[in-house]
C-alpha cells in the first residue's frame, strides 16, 4: 500500500499530529500500526493500557520520548523502543519527526516473566550477514528470547539480493519500506515496493523479495513470535 493512499486519522491523544493508520483488526492484522508526523513542537501519546505493548521506531526527525514516570530521552532517526502493558508512551518533537509506532495485545505465557522496558538506536545493533552472504544484513532490535513475543527486525539487502525461497508461515508481518525499492513477492503476485510503502502479510501469505534500484533496499518489519499456537 503507498502512502499517498492513506488519509489521514485525527487521534484524540495525538491533536497535533497527522497520522496514518497503516494496518488494523479492521484488515485482519492482530495489531495496529501507525505512521505519525508530528510538526516541531507537537506532541502526542498512547496513554497506559492493560494488555498493549508499544513499539516505536523515529522514522526521521528529532525529539524527546518519555516512558511511563522515567526521565525523558532524546530521540532521533533510527531510535527505537519496546515498552509492555501498562506503561504510557509520551512523544513531543523538537523538529519535525516521523515516528512508527507498532501496538499489540501482549501475549503472557505461563512461567516466562514480562519484559522489561528496552531502547536503543538501529546503529548500535549489529547487521548479521544472513542466508550466508554479507549483501544482506538482518537487525534484531527486539532481542531473540521468549520473554517477548514479537520480533522487530530490519533487513538491508545490496541490489541484486534477495530472500533466496519463498517464505510461507504462520506468523504475520507489518511491513514498511524504509529505503530502495523492489519486487516483493505476495501470493502468487510479484509487485514493485519502493522506499515508504507498507505491506501487510497475514498468516501463510507466500513471500519472496528481490532488491533492484541503485541504493541498498531497507525494510522493517514485524513478526509475531516465541507463543503456542491458539486453538
Ligand atoms: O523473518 C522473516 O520471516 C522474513 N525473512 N520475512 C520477510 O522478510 N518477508
Ligand atoms: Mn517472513
Amino acid at each position: 500500500m503507498p502512502l499517498e493512499g492513506y488519509p489521514f486519522s485525527k487521534l484524540p491523544t495525538w491533536p497535533d499530529a497527522e497520522v496514518r493508520v497503516l494496518a488494523s483488526p479492521a484488515l485482519g492484522a492482530n495489531f495496529a500500526q501507525f505512521l505519525i508526523d508530528l510538526p516541531a513542537g507537537g506532541r502526542g501519546q498512547f496513554p497506559a493500557d492493560e494488555r498493549i505493548e508499544t513499539f516505536c521506531y523515529v522514522v526521521s526527525g528529532k525529539g524527546e520520548h518519555r516512558e511511563g514516570t522515567r526521565a525523558k530521552r532524546q530521540i532521533v532517526a533510527g531510535s527505537f523502543s519496546l515498552t509492555p502493558p501498562r506503561v504510557a508512551n509520551e512523544f513531543c518533537a523538537s523538529e519535525p519527526m516521523r515516528l512508527m509506532i507498532f501496538q499489540k495485545r501482549y501475549q503472557p505465557s505461563p512461567g516466562i516473566p514480562l519484559f522489561s522496558a528496552l531502547h536503543g538506536n538501529e546503529h548500535e545493533v549489529v547487521a548479521e550477514p544472513w542466508a550466508e552472504t554479507d549483501k544482506i544484513k538482518l537487525q534484531t532490535l527486539v532481542p531473540d528470547d521468549l520473554q517477548f513475543d514479537m520480533a522487530m527486525n530490519i533487513f538491508t539487502f545490496t541490489p541484486g539480493f534477495g530472500l533466496p525461497i519463498v517464505e510461507t508461515h504462520v506468523m504475520e508481518h507489518g511491513l514498511l519500506f524504509l529505503q530502495g525499492k523492489g519486487v516483493y513477492q505476495l501470493g502468487d503476485e510479484w509487485m514493485e515496493v519502493q522506499k515508504d510503502d507498507f505491506i501487510w502479510m497475514g498468516p501463510f501469505c507466500p513471500q519472496s523479495f528481490y532488491a533492484t534500484g541503485e541504493q541498498p533496499a531497507k525494510y522493517i518489519y514485524y513478526k509475531d513470535v516465541n507463543r503456542e499456537i491458539g486453538l
